[in-house]
């Protein structure tokens, strides 16, 4: 019998169940991760920590599974009988869930039950640790600037109201059967592994490609918006250290401070050599180039408008500031986040110039690559 402890993640091919894969590698667990099938490879974030499934005592092993499918979520548990699981899984896009929004609720609150449920069903309240991705967009609407754990909610949409369930049903099994079941309620945090489609990866990527000269505007919804972001690397050392205490808690992780869309754009354009002038108001808005530095951005010249506003990015019910308060991560686990917005931002920027700059040279030599877009 080995004497290592062992991990299931549902939503290892995310962002953030990429880093804790790597994070608990390195800690010496063995991690099981669930997959879902799809017509074409969905493993790119895994790919350098996966291990041939030919080797024997592989640490790292993936299972076809789907939160939707509870006799396949029992079976992978059967399996594996981990000691922690991480449900990281979810149709994790909050203005998709307007699109959406029986699916998200199958998935992200069906699907925690459902993992619960396999926990109870096959005896292993004693035994497995769970850990639920909880959300900041929980407060929605503030009732408290900043939100701690004991801010109320108040959901703003099919994404977050599905997550309330979640949140509620992981403290209803802690109280009703004794389940180590904790929520971490995680504000926004990022990482060049951040799904194209999120805020600060859609406005690095399209920097950097516009940058390059790949692409000439990026279109934005609320650039009011006001959120706290941290690094997913950060926050994921956070979701192991809730499951290592003696007793089951919930803790919001933030980093305690907040900045714009569009103090975010601004940023991530400095990154790359360009300085932004915005002006005019609302669905007028534009983000002109006003100073180039640096060599970067060969593919923009002062004047050019690469910033507008597109209502089709707008949500119908939009979630515009949020703050956390990380005290009690702080004082009861010694957590802090080590890394600032600036270094992630540069991080991501850099990341998505290096890919602009191997998309540019391809098109001189004549391979022309499409690039995916929303
Ligand atoms: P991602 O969107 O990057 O990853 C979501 C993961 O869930 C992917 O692996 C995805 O698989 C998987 N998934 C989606 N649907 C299903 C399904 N039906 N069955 C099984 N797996 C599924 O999210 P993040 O890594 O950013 O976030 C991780 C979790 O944390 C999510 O639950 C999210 O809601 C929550 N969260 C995230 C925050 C953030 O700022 N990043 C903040 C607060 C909470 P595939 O790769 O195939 O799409
Ligand atoms: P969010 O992240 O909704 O907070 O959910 P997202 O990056 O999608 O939006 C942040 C804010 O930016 C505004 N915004 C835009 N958003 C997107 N995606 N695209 C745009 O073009 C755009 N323009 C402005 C949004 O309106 C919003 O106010 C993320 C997800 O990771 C959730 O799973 C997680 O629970 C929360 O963070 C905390």
């Amino acid at each position: 019998m080995s004497s290592k402890k062992i991990a299931l993640i549902t939503g290892v091919t995310g962002q953030d169940g990429s880093y804790l894969a790597e994070f608990l590698l390195e800690k010496g667990y063995e991690v099981h991760g669930i997959k879902r099938r799809a017509s074409s490879f969905n493993t790119q974030r895994v790919d350098h920590i996966y291990e041939d499934v030919h080797v024997e005592n592989a640490n790292f092993k993936l299972h076809y599974g789907d939160l939707t499918d509870s006799s396949n979520l029992i079976r992978i548990m059967r399996e594996v009988e981990p000691d922690e699981v991480y449900n990281l899984g979810a149709q994790s896009h909050v203005a998709v869930s307007f699109e959406a929004p029986e699916y998200t609720a199958d998935v992200d609150a069906m699907g925690t039950l459902r993992l619960l449920e396999a926990i109870r069903f096959l005896g292993l309240e004693k035994k497995t640790k769970f850990y639920q991705a909880s959300t900041s967009e929980l407060y929605g609407e503030v009732q408290e600037i900043p939100q701690k754990e004991t801010t109320p909610f108040h959901p703003r949409s099919p994404y977050a109201v599905a997550k309330m369930y979640a949140y509620w049903i992981a403290v209803n099994y802690r109280e009703s059967y004794g389940i180590y079941a904790c929520n971490g309620i995680l504000f926004n945090h990022e990482s060049p592994r951040r799904g194209e489609t999120f805020v600060t990866r859609k406005i690095t990527r399209g920097i950097a490609n516009i940058a390059q000269g790949a692409e000439s505007c990026l279109y934005l919804g609320n650039m009011d918006a006001l959120r706290d972001w941290g690094h997913a690397k950060d926050y994921v050392r956070m979701q192991w250290m809730m499951l290592q205490q003696e007793k089951p808690e919930d803790f919001v992780i933030a980093t305690g401070k907040q900045i714009s869309v569009r103090e975010f754009v601004k940023m991530s354009a400095q990154e790359a050599g360009i300085e932004i002038t915005f002006s005019g108001e609302g669905v007028d808005e534009i983000g002109t180039v006003s100073k180039i530095t640096g060599d970067d951005a060969p593919g923009v010249t002062v004047g050019d408008v690469i910033v507008k506003v597109d209502p089709r990015y707008f949500r119908p019910a939009e979630v515009e500031t949020l703050l956390g308060d990380p005290t009690k991560a702080k004082e009861k686990l010694g957590w802090v986040p080590e890394i600032t917005v600036e270094e992630m931002c540069a991080e991501m920027v850099k990341h998505d110039l290096d890919k602009a700059k191997q998309h540019a040279l391809l098109k001189k030599h004549g391979f022309d690559v499409a690039l995916a877009k929303e």
